[in-house]
């Protein structure tokens, strides 16, 4: 059965006819009559010395002329297009023009096939740290359990939402689900009498839903960010510094990657079952409303009562893969918490061997959250074990990773990476973090991920609209951060190697997020001319309530969904081409939704594109 997230009520009817905001009061958006011609470009820009690429959808199946304009209009270059044919995933027929030996840095430039003319666009040394940024301050509006401050998050002050306070029901108090209740939802009777504080963390999505093996993922990928780039430029970069992002701990003397990524952290911790319990150390896998909220609403207005679901293997493993690479970062700067942490990933990584098969089962998406059933655990074994052994190098980490049947398995697929399969991140960790893993291993694992990357570089040299994503089975939910993922698997390829190959491919495949697709849509909320900003998310609903903020410059969208699951993709986008099957409507949630740990991957790879750029690793 599919899962319906939401009652078909008055308000979808509403959010379906009401596409076409556009503008609110200081704050310029995107307009609908933006909407691109046939030349798709990255809308932010290219680098001067990276590739530059563009596509144009044409028919004819010859060559066709191009030119490169700057403000003023004068030629710069010119040349004859590249025709691909008809694109797999787009259904289009496509050219693709390469100006990349154009290196003067302007703003204004277009491109310009049979009397069309592309967007304006920029050619510069540096485009990235400002998207690092915004993707990495998302974090700070979406926490849960603290007001806001509206000066630090413009437009998004608020006060603290699941905080205890009347009409919330949690999450300062949490009880189990009930025992009738888990039996008819999950089909098993597991419940606890006990309550929990679960304040803190960050709201999952568009729904107010906390659940452990997001959250797991998304922590970890911001912290690999930071970790990445303290690795690979010795924290010569904002990417470590405090001071990068827009969050209240900016200026603490502590990295602000690190404050953020602790306010996660220290939820995940609290989702454990305490001491004394038949299974503590355990970790519930959720925490959310009894049922789907009908609309707009800022968190504190949330009257559903809040429920803990029962612990599981995944969530458990989550939090001691986590917990065991926050204890390696913070080391530095609180050593009791450090070591709090390594303790927590040791009794979560016990408690999991000792209750291998507790599976979130699959529910049917009616109550209030969603499901995130995960069936197969050897990969979060394998993460936890991973993280464990590059913090403590104990041995005994490394007899568990060997013992893995994941330890010399391809695991870097076309979508390889995500909250449900985790091993291809435990690849990449244990690929360029330094450890005392023997040489001959370290190589093994290092080929496997230029082997990954070399398959994603020869995808995108088939691809009409230059991305490396090429899915087995068709556009997954929250394909943008499946393209974005493979795009970090070929970042680690280039850290490892130096190879300029893979760098080049990564930025290349940056187009496609920004604007270089079959949507001609920049999918990152205030990033190029014609860019979503209608994302399903409950206080940021600006698109069907003016009286919301939009989502947060920096939000990523979604996606393309090849099987769109919600009312207004269902209606609006029957029969679509997989790469077409997105809709920037608010009501589309299977399509364009924002979501934590598609943002920690969007942060991930803007850090490592900032820092990569000319002259970045000095002066950013
Ligand atoms: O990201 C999740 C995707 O992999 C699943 O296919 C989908 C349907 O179960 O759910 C997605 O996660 C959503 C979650 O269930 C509820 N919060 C919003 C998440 C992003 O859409």
């Amino acid at each position: 059965m599919v899962p319906r997230r939401f009652p078909q009520n008055l308000f979808f009817a509403l959010i379906i006819a009401s596409a076409g905001v556009s503008i609110f009061a200081g704050h310029p958006v995107a307009q609908d009559n933006d909407v691109p011609g046939m030349i798709r470009v990255n809308q932010l820009g290219y680098l001067t010395d990276g590739p530059k690429r563009a596509t144009v959808v044409h028919d004819g199946a010859n060559p066709v002329n191009w030119r490169l304009v700057d403000a003023n209009g004068a030629e710069v270059a010119a040349g004859d297009t590249l025709p691909m044919g008809r694109d797999r995933a787009s259904t289009l027929n496509v050219h693709t023009i390469d100006f990349s030996s154009v290196s003067v840095e302007g703003a204004g430039y277009r491109l310009e096939v049979d009397n069309e003319e592309s967007i304006a666009f920029t050619i510069a040394d540096r485009l990235y740290g400002g998207l690092r940024t915004d993707a990495m301050s998302y974090f700070y509006p979406v926490r849960s359990g603290v007001a806001i401050d509206g000066k630090i998050a413009e437009r998004y002050g608020r006060p603290a939402g699941h905080a205890g306070v009347l009409p919330n029901k949690g999450d300062t108090d949490v009880p189990c689900l009930g025992t009738r209740k888990a039996r008819k939802i999950l089909g098993q009777a597991i419940s606890c009498d006990y309550r929990l504080d679960v304040s803190g963390g960050w709201y999952d999505a568009g729904d107010f839903g906390k659940y452990v093996v997001n959250g797991g993922i998304a922590v970890a990928q911001l912290m690999g960010a930071y970790e990445r780039s303290l690795n690979v430029l010795k924290g010569q970069s904002a990417t470590t510094g405090d001071g990068l992002l827009r969050i209240p701990e900016a200026g603490n003397g502590v990295p602000d990657i690190l404050d953020e990524a602790r306010w996660e952290l220290d939820f995940l911790v609290s989702m454990r079952v305490p001491a004394g319990e038949p299974l503590a150390g355990m970790v519930h896998h959720k925490v959310h409303g009894e049922k789907w909220l009908p609309g707009p609403m800022l968190p504190d207005q949330d009257p559903e009562q809040r429920v803990l679901y029962p612990p599981s293997t995944a969530a458990t493993l989550n939090l001691a893969a986590v917990a065991a690479q926050g204890a390696r970062l913070f080391a530095p700067y609180d050593a009791k918490y450090s070591e709090g942490l390594l303790a927590v990933a040791k009794r979560a990584y016990a408690a999991a061997e000792a209750h291998p098969d507790m599976i979130a089962p699959y529910s049917d998406g009616q109550n209030g959250g969603g499901d995130y059933h995960d069936p197969e655990v050897s990969d979060e074994f394998y993460w936890a074990a991973a993280e464990l052994y590059l913090t403590t190098g104990e041995d005994e980490w490394y007899e568990r990773l060997k013992a893995s049947p994941l330890w010399r398995e391809r695991v870097l697929t076309s979508d390889g990476i995500n909250w449900r399969e985790t091993a291809g991140w435990a690849r990449l960790q244990l690929a360029s973090v330094s450890s005392k893993l023997p040489q001959q291993e370290l190589d093994w694992i290092r080929g496997s991920v230029r082997a990954a990357a070399d398959t994603f570089l020869a995808v995108q040299r088939g691809e009409g609209f230059g991305l490396m994503y090429r899915p087995q089975g068709g556009y997954g939910w929250g394909s943008n951060h499946s393209v974005i993922e493979n795009m970090i698997v070929t970042a680690v390829a280039y850290d490892i190697s130096g190879k300029p190959e893979y760098l080049k491919g990564v930025r290349e495949s940056m187009d496609y997020i920004l604007g270089r697709n079959a949507m001609g849509i920049s999918y990152v909320t205030g990033y190029g001319t014609h860019y979503a900003h209608r994302q399903f998310a409950l206080m940021f609903a600006h698109s069907v309530d003016p009286s919301f903020p939009e989502p947060p410059r920096g939000a990523l969208a979604g996606g393309p969904n090849g099987q769109p699951a919600d009312p207004v993709a269902e209606a609006k986008l029957r029969g679509c081409a997989p790469q077409a099957c997105y809709i920037d409507e608010f009501g589309s949630y299977s399509t364009n939704e924002i979501a934590i740990n598609w943002n920690a991957a969007l942060s991930w790879i803007a850090a490592f594109l900032a820092d990569t750029e000319t002259g970045s690793a000095t002066s950013n």
